[in-house]
């Protein structure tokens, strides 16, 4: 039987793709240039999968140009850069890999808060460039985490790992926002209270942001909201891009009108506005919140499960839309 044909988009772990060339004929991209979407329509030409990261965008233009592309694995659980609906339409299936970074992530957001409220990088710059020369009753005195309330507007499988973090660890008070409640029994085991997202930003010393990216919450904090928070508020976004205004965000960080803030994500990244590099009380990291060896590795491998149990045996593992499937009758 002949391999199917497909195409890694980036760089990878090189076993990950030993492990996809004893089942498919593999054409990739170890050399991780960053392809347009002319060139990914080209190198798609004649693959029936795509192993994907969300740096690649899938939409019904690409769509058109591929015909032969059944399956798009994306090694990661948001799945903004497909356009799912274009992908039903043409029958290519998408799948995403949840669950396996959930921990991690959860872990990270803890990093960045504690990173932010403790002021750890704002030090760390004082002391490598010598300025360090005494001990004083203040020196970057930071604001509490523990026994505080941290507000959580989404409350997926990242939200509620942050949750019993918070609750189990760091004796917060939990309240949250999302689309829907959690039934009562996970609510009581991190003892965490639904409320409005107004009443959350109002009260909240803390907000976490991890909830997906889509039309509906893109700009979810924009200047209204920022102007809800408390002064001394630490706003965390481990989301998404595009759910927070950054340039609204900088202006309140700026005028202190929220404390400080803590990113991994940002609007048109790689780029970062640049008005969020000139304030002190910002913690900014690269979109590493799943960045462990242990997770990559985990999220790579469900990828490569996905491409195998649909584009060998007809049935992938963590399929986004399985209603493009009665389209092509797979
Ligand atoms: C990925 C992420 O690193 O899974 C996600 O949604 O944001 C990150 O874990 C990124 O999307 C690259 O695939």
């Amino acid at each position: 039987m002949t391999k199917p044909n497909i195409l890694v988009t980036r760089a990878i772990f090189p076993e990950v793709l030993e492990q996809l060339s004893q089942h498919f004929t593999v054409e990739s991209n170890q050399e991780d240039v960053i392809m347009s979407a002319d060139e990914m329509a080209r190198r798609l030409q004649g693959k029936s999968g795509a192993f994907m990261t969300g740096t690649e965008r899938v939409d019904a233009a690409l769509l058109a140009q591929c015909p032969q592309l059944k399956l798009c694995a994306n090694m990661s659980v948001g799945y903004n850069n497909f356009d799912v609906a274009a992908m039903t339409a043409a029958g290519v299936l998408g799948t995403n890999a949840p669950d396996v970074l959930t921990e991690t992530t959860a872990d990270f957001g803890f990093a960045l808060l504690l990173a932010t409220a403790r002021r750890v990088s704002e030090s760390e710059h004082f002391l490598r460039a010598g300025k360090w020369t005494r001990w004083s009753y203040d020196l970057f005195a930071g604001a509490e985490v523990h026994g505080t309330t941290l507000g959580i507007v989404g409350m997926g499988r990242i939200g509620q790992a942050i949750a019993k973090r918070a609750a189990l660890g760091f004796g917060m008070r939990v309240i949250y926002h999302n689309r829907s409640r959690l039934d009562a029994a996970t609510e009581t085991s991190f003892n965490a209270h639904y409320v409005s997202k107004e009443e959350l930003l109002r009260t909240a010393d803390h907000v976490m942001l991890v909830l997906p990216y889509s039309a509906s919450s893109h700009h979810t904090i924009g200047a209204a909201e920022l102007a809800l928070m408390k002064p001394t508020a630490i706003l965390i976004n481990l989301a998404r891009g595009g759910i927070v205004d950054d340039t609204a965000l900088a202006a309140a960080l700026r005028d202190k009108r929220i404390a400080a803030a803590g990113l991994d994500v940002f609007e048109g990244e790689p780029k970062v506005n640049p008005a969020l590099l000139t304030v002190p009380n910002v913690v900014l990291t690269p979109h590493i919140a799943s960045a462990t060896i242990g997770t990559r590795r985990a999220m790579a491998a469900l990828a490569v499960d996905n491409l195998i149990g649909f584009l060998l045996h007809g049935k992938a593992v963590t399929p986004l839309n399985p209603e493009a499937l009665k389209r092509t009758g797979v």
